[in-house]
């Protein structure tokens, strides 16, 4: 990584977003439709943005969204959002066509599945459109860039750590994932199960569903793991609908204060259960600013300032300078705890 955030920064970075969010610097036309046809737009410059989430109706992604959108207004492009309803492993195979058909100058995709839209973004990318991964990435030779939110190690260690704070370092805990497919879920998983077995011999791991980053299948999945698993010390969640839904059930249950949350979380969607003592502490990123770097990020490959070669640089706004890093990723900085202490300096 040749871009490096400290602490301090990346807790200023985060402050400066949430600013901008309050300030009015957001986007009113996000949200878009389930149909394949784009929605929103701003900006009437030559460089097309069009931004594919994971699935629609997702607060995490809405904030992404917004700072791409903030980031395509300031170089002046035009932006759509597009996405289908269910995060699931083909359902952005049409929007990847339609976007190509458009003559898209470039795709922001955060993918339910390693290879499974590769086909068609590869017809994109041979109609002339750049791909950008961002927050979960594609099979590396499906794409021209990853915007990776932190390094997997890294968010693997907040959650690991988190748990075994929250649980007095020992105990039955279980995982509550998003879909079964997603690539930033499987790999933080799959180091959090080695991270567990290296430094927590009396922790066990005793059982990972998935919710599918759907609101009421998570919450269905969080009673069935307490109810099957009657000695859960805590769920880790590594995503935000999760979390979230998670923390729900066990706010209004005979579980609270005795089963730990903890996990990945945006702090407007977990404020009241931090504030009602159901959850201590979980950990995130911004993920405007994840969006509003993938932004930029796209708009360097389209000018060809950048080609996505490692120690190939470019300015992100008011970001600054990153630098591409090796199997053309670029790093936006390192997860950040939230807690009771500082959850309300976050708008997000
Ligand atoms: C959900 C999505 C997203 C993930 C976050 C933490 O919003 O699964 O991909 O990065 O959680």
């Amino acid at each position: 990584m040749k871009f490096t955030t400290t602490r301090s920064a990346a807790l200023a970075a985060l402050a400066m977003s949430a600013a901008l969010a309050l300030a009015g610097c957001s986007s009113d036309d996000g949200g878009g439709d389930s149909t394949g046809g784009s929605t929103g737009g701003s900006g009437d410059g030559d460089v097309s943005i069009v931004m594919l989430p994971k699935n629609l109706g997702n607060p995490y992604f809405d904030t992404s969204t917004k700072g791409a959108e903030a980031a395509t207004q300031a170089f002046g492009g035009t932006f759509s959002e597009v996405g289908p309803d269910a995060a699931a492993p083909d359902a952005q195979v049409p929007f990847i066509n339609t976007a190509a058909q458009q003559g898209t100058s470039a795709l922001i995709v955060s993918a339910n599945d390693p290879s499974a839209i590769c086909d068609a973004l590869d017809e994109a990318r041979s109609a002339g459109t750049k791909v950008v991964t961002f927050d979960s990435d594609t099979d590396p030779e499906c794409r021209d860039l990853f915007i990776n939110q932190a390094t997997a190690e890294g968010i693997a260690q907040v959650q690991v750590d988190m748990i075994a704070e929250q649980i007095g370092d020992a105990g039955e805990v279980a995982i509550l994932s998003a879909s079964a497919n997603a690539t930033n879920q499987n790999a933080w998983i799959e180091l959090m199960k080695e991270q567990l077995a290296a430094d927590h011999p009396d922790i066990t791991l005793v059982d990972t569903v998935y919710g599918n980053d759907d609101d009421q299948t998570s919450f269905d999945k969080t009673a069935a793991l307490l109810q099957s698993h009657p000695d859960l010390k805590g769920i880790i969640s590594p995503t935000t609908v999760g979390i979230a839904a998670a923390a729900r059930y066990v706010s209004t249950s005979d579980y609270k204060g005795k089963v730990a949350i903890t996990g990945l979380g945006t702090p407007n969607q977990m404020r009241e259960y931090v504030e009602d003592g159901t959850v201590t502490e979980f950990a995130l990123w911004n993920p405007e600013d994840l969006g509003y770097l993938a932004a930029y990020a796209a708009n360097a490959l389209v000018t060809g300032e950048i080609t996505g070669e490692e120690g190939d640089t470019f300015e992100a706004g008011d970001l600054g300078e990153f630098t591409v890093d090796a199997d053309a990723t670029v790093l936006l900085g390192d997860p950040y705890r939230f807690n009771a202490d500082n959850i309300g300096d976050f708008d997000f």
